[in-house]
């Protein structure tokens, strides 16, 4: 099922369950590789969403800024992007060029992630795409400018969001997760991968 809002393309049950549960264990493999790490914003506090990457690029912050780095923070190249999940971009975003990162963000019942833009990236032309797992979580989306009004939706476990055009640079966030809401991570919590052309 389709739903079009405000250049957001979001894809309500995209994955089904043998598809949710394969991506899953991928993303274990990847977590292994890469441990999830909880990044520290510019301001010094560390993020309630802990995070890890796989492909060319991963996703950092420290007090030095946001951007995309060559290796885990141990030191570890970032393992590859599963080709499941890459059949996922094929499908809905380009056949052309793939994405240079799979950002892995993993929350808990208590975790958020407030409105904020995706700017790191240097072409706006490549939309992102988003995969969600496990426990709903209330996503709330808005327009360029961070007072346009925002509307909220809740993506469950095998949504799959396309982010182009308009929708490319709009504030988003999630605003709280649904604990017990899905039985696909046995301890709970969400995971939300978003798949990036970096450079
Ligand atoms: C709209 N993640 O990692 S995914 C992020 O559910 C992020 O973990 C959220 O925002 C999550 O940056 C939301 C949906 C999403 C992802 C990227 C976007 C929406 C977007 C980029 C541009 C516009
Ligand atoms: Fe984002």
């Amino acid at each position: 099922m389709a739903a079009e809002a405000g250049g957001f393309r979001i894809l309500h049950g995209y994955l089904g369950i043998p598809a949710q549960e394969a991506m899953r264990d991928a993303i274990r493999e990847v977590a292994r590789a890469a441990p999830f790490f909880h990044p520290m914003t510019p301001w010094g506090k560390p993020m309630r969403v802990r995070m890890t990457s796989a492909g060319r690029y991963g996703w950092y912050s420290d007090r030095k800024g946001y951007r995309y780095v060559r290796q885990h923070p141990s030191g570890v190249a970032w393992p590859a992007i599963p080709e499941a999940v890459l059949d996922v971009w094929r499908a809905l975003a380009s056949g052309e060029r793939m994405p240079d990162c799979c950002l892995v963000n993993f929350y808990d019942a208590g975790a958020r992630m407030g409105l904020h833009r995706d700017a790191d990236e240097a072409d706006f032309g490549w939309p992102v795409l988003s995969i969600s797992l496990g426990d709903p979580g209330l996503f709330r989306m808005g327009g360029p400018e961070r007072s346009d009004p925002t509307r909220s939706v809740w993506l469950e476990s095998g949504d799959v969001v396309v982010m182009g055009g308009a929708a490319r640079l709009a504030y988003h966030g999630i605003d709280r997760i649904r604990a017990g809401g899905s039985r696909l991570l046995a301890d709970g919590g969400r995971i939300n991968l978003t798949l990036r052309v970096v450079d």
